[in-house]
Order: structure tokens, then sequence, then C-alpha cells
């Protein structure tokens, strides 16, 4: 197996509820070491720009702004096979659909207030990291 980084999002509504360190301790326990993290305020410049992929979905404005509500913990996360291992314990999209016991269905308000962020694939979280961190700060 190999080691691998993903980039994390806590997202405005999980930062508003306070609920930043039981969404880490759910990582940690899952294996997942967060190896850099920062607690910034996305411009909509920033969170459309990183969101770009979704500008043609019909929800792209109101995800973007509920991205810019608030602040949000950016992170890296490191582990064996973390990219698949956080999405497993992110839990799916909607929350509803969220298997018992992922920060989704612990946490999530909605299908787009859902907490969490993560990559999904490897080389996506190369590109996501860099959107956010310099190599210099990210300390395994
Ligand atoms: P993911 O975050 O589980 O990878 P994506 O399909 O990549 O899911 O969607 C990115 C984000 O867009 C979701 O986390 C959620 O916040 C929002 N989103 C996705 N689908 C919907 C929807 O149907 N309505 C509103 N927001 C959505």
């Amino acid at each position: 197996m190999a080691t691998e980084r993903t980039l994390s999002i806590i997202k405005p509504d999980a930062t508003r509820r306070n609920l930043t360190g039981k969404i880490n301790t759910v990582f940690e326990d899952s294996g997942l070491r967060i190896v850099a993290q920062k607690r910034i305020q996305l411009s909509d410049a920033q969170a459309g720009a990183f969101y770009a992929v979704h500008k043609e979905r019909p929800f792209y404005a109101s995800l973007v702004s509920s991205m810019t509500a608030a602040p949000v913990v950016v992170q890296v996360l490191e582990g064996e096979n973390a990219v698949l291992r956080h999405r497993e314990v992110m839990g799916a999209t909607d929350p509803k659909k969220a298997d018992a016991g992922t920060v989704r269905a612990l946490y999530a308000e909605s299908i787009e207030a859902n907490s969490v962020h993560g990559s999904d694939s490897l080389e996506n979280a190369k590109t996501e990291i860099a959107f956010f961190f310099a190599e210099t700060e990210i300390l395994p």
C-alpha cells in the first residue's frame, strides 16, 4: 500500500458549529495524519476557482456562497491510501445516504452543507494541495 496525501476542507457549516476537533478525531482515528492545517476565509474568487469543475451545475453559485459564509479549515492528510480512506470516512455527498459513523452521517446539515471536502483522486489531490499549501508548510 502506498502512503498518499489528500486535501481536506472542513466547511463553513462545520466551523460555525465548532466541530473542527470532532471531525479531526474521526480522521485521526481512521489512521490519517494531519500534516498541514490552517483556518482561512475563502474569497468568492478562490471558492469559484476551487469548484470550477462544477461551474455548469445548478448549485454552483449557492455552493460558492456557502463556502465563503464563514472560515474553512484546509488540511493535508497523509496515510496509507489516504485519498480513498478519507473519502470513506467522509461518507456519501448526501448525508442521508452516508454510512453510519462517517463525518457526513454524524455532522452534515444537507447535501450542500455537508461539512467536509476531500480530493477524489490522487491526481486531483496534488492540484488541490498546491492550491492552498506551499510544500514547506507540509510537515509530516
Ligand atoms: P463530493 O464533495 O462528495 O466529492 P461533489 O459531487 O464533488 O461531491 O460535489 C461538490 C460539492 O458540491 C458537494 O460536497 C456539495 O457541497 C455540493 N453539491 C453536490 N451535489 C449537490 C446538489 O445536488 N445540491 C447542492 N449542492 C451539491
